[in-house]
């Protein structure tokens, strides 16, 4: 098939937009795998909010009271091209090693060593960007001071979001929670969603926090106790959780007990681990995963019967810091993009991609000398936020059965937009997709593309890059064809595509 059978540029938006060709070659188009997704408007699923996506950054970050603040101009620029509501979270591993330290601010000067750290004796020094935890060993205690929130108030205001914060039930006192908490409450108020109390209590067991017989009904006695102390001090505070790492065993429990006081209930996924096991691929983490399977239907489960909603705070591909050369690649922006919209399928309120630092899975990489960068997961997460919040599209796929790991998501945007999400897990197959049941003159179509699968440098969607500061537009204005009122688009092997319908 020659490219201008289903490209047409229009000569409308050619006019408003550079028109440069998608950077893939469409020449040889004869094997591509030919599917069928038919829409059906009428029938509507799942909603996705406007705080549906969100980022996670380690607790220990907010020892450095520079990086989340108003002065992160980089930073919150590329949040907001994200989402211009969406959620970060701060906890992970070494939330249970932070400490409140109200009188800290009163030593610190300008804070400037670059190295992570320090003890409860010296615990003035910090990191200028925090990676992931690895998990290995307990991190570095990490004092946060007051003025770490106050910045984070202005870093907050800055993004347009919304905030999950990770107290110290692991290693702390009540006392010092509800007093870091009536601090955090006061300085961030309605735009705090919810306290957390600790980061994957179903793993205290085994990592030194709690003894090796820790079960669920104790830390509930615990979450209970902690609670009633920041209750007792801060009336109005929200909380969420458990934030388990994966245990849906945890999660029913705390579910039951807590239905009252949780406003929402949170557990976490992680794809593929450890980055030392040479099983952990980029194939691998394409396929479908029993894993997730087991957890979304927990959440469905818990959700129906408790009538919470739920939350995937804390994700990404390869726990313990990621993996080079599978967290750090196209494929990741493939992998977050369907992640997401199979979260909202099964009726999930929203994610948290893990990062931070240079970890490998961070979405935004960089410190505030060197700049921020866009990896190639965020372009998978821009991809879901240009379809926008919305209402799922019941639809159906036929004919994929030689291209087994392309995804497809209708989605009747809140601008009132048919758009579908196209996903193409397939490193081999391309797919020429035929969209209908969408009444439409026309459809728009932006590429989530890179020369390879595992290339890290040169994903772009809408052959566009993003800027350090989250600027962004796409570079070019391409039209599928229209065959019979429906869409017909060419996905190549390896790419994705967001197809909005025009009437
Ligand atoms: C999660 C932790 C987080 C780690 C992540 C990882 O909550 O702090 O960074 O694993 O191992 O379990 O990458």
């Amino acid at each position: 098939m020659n490219r201008r059978d289903f490209i047409r540029l229009s000569a409308a938006s050619a006019a408003a937009l550079p028109i440069l060709k998608p950077s893939f070659s469409f020449a040889q188009n004869n094997s591509s795998v030919p599917v069928r997704l038919t829409l059906r408007p009428d029938r509507l699923g799942n909603k996705i909010g406007p705080d549906f996506t969100g980022l996670s950054y380690e607790s220990a970050q907010l020892g450095n009271p520079n990086f989340f603040s108003g002065n992160n101009t980089q930073l919150a620029g590329l949040m907001r091209r994200l989402g211009k509501s969406g959620v970060l979270r701060i906890g992970g591993n070494t939330s249970e090693y932070c400490y409140w330290a109200p009188s800290v601010e009163k030593k610190t000067t300008t804070p400037n060593t670059a190295s992570i750290g320090g003890d409860k004796t010296n615990p003035v020094a910090f990191a200028l960007a925090v990676g992931p935890d690895k998990g290995l060993k307990p991190s570095a205690a990490v004092n946060i001071a007051p003025l770490a929130v106050r910045n984070l108030r202005d870093f907050i205001d800055a993004t347009g979001w919304k905030l999950i914060y990770g107290l110290n039930m692991g290693t702390g006192t009540p006392e010092a929670a509800a007093a870091e908490a009536a601090y955090v409450m006061d300085t961030i108020g309605a735009k705090l969603i919810a306290f957390q109390l600790c980061n994957e209590p179903d793993l205290f067991y085994r990592n030194g926090i709690r003894k090796a017989d820790y079960n669920s009904d104790q830390f509930n006695d615990e979450w209970q106790s902690f609670y009633k102390a920041i209750r007792a001090k801060v009336p109005n505070a929200p909380f969420a959780g458990p934030d388990t790492a994966y245990n849906n065993d945890w999660l029913v429990p705390f579910a039951k007990r807590f239905k009252n006081e949780a406003i929402f209930l949170s557990q976490h996924y992680y794809a593929e681990g450890p980055p030392t096991d040479p099983s952990m691929t980029i194939e691998r983490l394409l396929r479908p995963s029993p894993q997730l399977q087991r957890e979304l239907e927990g959440m469905q489960k818990t959700v129906q019967e408790y009538g919470l909603p739920f939350r995937l705070a804390e994700t990404n591909s390869c726990y313990r810091g990621g993996k080079q050369g599978v967290s750090d690649t196209f494929a990741s922006a493939l992998w977050g993009a369907d992640l997401m919209y199979q979260l909202a399928s099964a009726g999930g309120m929203g994610i948290n991609f893990h990062g931070g630092g240079y970890g490998w899975y961070t979405p935004i990489a960089g410190t505030q000398p060197d700049g921020f960068l866009a990896r190639p997961i965020y372009y998978g997460m821009l991809l879901f936020a240009q379809a926008g919040p919305g209402q799922l599209v019941e639809s159906k796929l036929e004919g994929a059965e030689q291209a087994p790991l392309l995804t497809a998501y209708g989605l009747r945007s809140d601008s009132g937009a048919m758009r579908v999400a196209l996903l193409n897990k397939n490193s081999e197959k391309a797919v020429r997709l035929t969209v209908a049941g969408a009444p439409a003159q026309r459809a728009g179509v932006l590429r989530l593309n890179a020369p390879r699968i595992d290339d890290t440098t040169d994903t772009t969607f809408g052959g566009a890059v993003v800027g350090a500061d989250g600027a962004w537009s796409p570079a070019y204005s391409e039209q599928a064809s229209m065959e019979n009122g429906a869409a017909v688009v060419e996905l190549p092997a390896a790419s994705g595509a967001l197809v909005t319908f025009e009437r």
